[in-house]
């Protein structure tokens, strides 16, 4: 479909804030450089079979070296935002002692780059670069580590804070928990759901601390959280079927969004498994459940599940369940537009929501240049799609207040390895 850009972009309001976005470890590169020390990606990307091909973030795109030059590519595209994550391997390189001065100043003069550029600056806190020395404590598993984001937080916001135009304490938890200590995908490589509920209760924790100290530095900044909520889809009409769809809503999507804006996890999720959760103090979930000023929906795909028949089946007990397009990204992702409306509808609904930024959406198409221009149609037409759902969903009264494209720049992709590398079809399991 080709969609008039003056028209669509005629949709929008005009304080509606249109920016792209990229993320530290996926683009910086430098990794032994001014002081930053290895983070679990480090570690996970130098050990084989973790990383397709066995890609790691040394080189990535070079971005810490070249950061004028690519503020000025930002630049050229006319957004008005750049959202970036802050590495806590360069500002506090063993994660707790001391504060490496010459990692804040990198960031120091990437916001006031964007600044004297005129681009609004909206930063990540925690994009998954976790300083490998917590690792030797339990990572996330351990309580302290999110006493270790706490300080982290307070110290970027007591510096940087004053030029942000918006801060968000994680990216994806459900990556850096579900992703990374369940399914064994992602650093730093678990399989084992006492490690991966250790690590929500704890992820979430460091979130509500994160959001205190920001605020006791900068009571004015902006602060909130991006979150991959995913739309989930029942595989049938069956009750079965039905009901497996909102297991999986509680367990993807419940166990942040409740602890977060209702200050309690999902009942379903807690009868299944809130044995095997860490124990909890008193205060967790007031801390945990502060009001925010806005969050973030990274939103790519939906999520299409049904009933697992295997008797005993750990929650949600749910198996995939095949997708109703044929049309793909090449990293094997369903493309379906429709399922963002359905998202941000079914979310207002359960929870009380404050202002949200699609912080991130996109395609991954992997075509070449042939004769010197590159074929962007596909992803044209999946951004001009999910732009339109975004203007349905404003129409409809829901506040959505921006749109950032993923990525500003091809990058790093996790265990994908770098951009373009991965062969068609090749994509993380959920
Ligand atoms: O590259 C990632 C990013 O780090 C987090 N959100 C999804 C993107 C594409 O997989």
């Amino acid at each position: 479909m080709i969609m008039d850009p003056k028209t669509l972009a005629g949709r929008f309001p005009g304080d509606f804030v249109f920016g792209v976005a990229t993320a530290a470890f996926q683009i910086e590169g430098a990794t032994k450089t001014d002081g930053r020390k290895p983070s679990i990606w480090d570690a996970f990307s130098n050990m084989p079979g973790r990383v397709f091909g066995r890609h790691n973030g040394d080189l990535a795109c070079d971005h810490y070296n070249r950061l004028e030059e690519d503020l000025d590519l930002i630049q050229s595209l006319g957004v008005e935002a750049y959202r970036f994550s802050i590495a806590w391997p360069r500002i506090i390189p063993e994660g707790t002692g001391p504060v490496n001065e010459r990692g804040l100043d990198f960031y120091d003069r990437l916001v006031d780059g964007l600044k004297a550029r005129g681009i609004k600056a909206f930063a990540t806190l925690y994009h998954w670069d976790l300083p490998l020395m917590l690792a030797g404590d339990g990572g996330w598993t351990a309580r302290q580590t999110a006493y270790a984001f706490q300080r982290y937080a307070k110290t970027v916001i007591a510096r940087l804070g004053d030029r942000l135009d918006a801060v968000a304490t994680f990216n994806e938890p459900w990556c850096s928990v579900w992703l990374s200590h369940l399914y064994g995908i992602h650093a730093p490589g678990e399989r084992n759901m006492d490690a991966a509920l250790h690590a929500l209760h704890f992820t979430n924790l460091a979130h509500g601390l994160g959001v205190a100290a920001i605020r006791s530095e900068r009571p004015s900044l902006p602060v909130g959280l991006v979150l991959n909520a995913h739309s989930i889809h029942a595989g049938s009409d069956d009750a079965a079927d039905q009901a497996a769809a909102a297991r999986a809503f509680d367990f993807h999507n419940g166990v942040f969004f409740g602890p977060v804006f209702k200050g309690e996890y999902p009942a379903s999720f807690l009868s299944a498994l809130g044995h095997r959760m860490p124990a909890m103090e008193p205060g967790d979930m007031e801390t945990i459940s502060q009001k925010l000023d806005w969050w973030g929906l990274n939103y790519y795909t939906p999520m299409r599940v049904s009933n697992d028949p295997v008797e005993g089946a750990e929650f949600p007990a749910t198996v995939p369940a095949p997708p109703v397009v044929d049309v793909k990204t090449d990293i094997g992702w369903e493309v379906f537009a429709p399922a963002l409306g359905d998202l941000i509808r079914k979310l207002n609904a359960d929870y009380t929501l404050p202002d949200c930024y699609i912080t991130e959406n996109g395609a991954c198409h992997n075509m070449g240049i042939e004769d010197g221009v590159i074929d962007d149609q596909p992803r044209l037409d999946y951004i001009a799609d999910h732009l339109g759902i975004t203007a349905d969903l404003i129409g409809e009264g829901y506040p959505m207040r921006g749109y950032f494209a993923w990525s500003l720049m091809d990058n790093f992709e996790w265990a994908e390895a770098l951009a373009g590398q991965f062969p068609k079809g090749n994509h993380r399991t959920t």
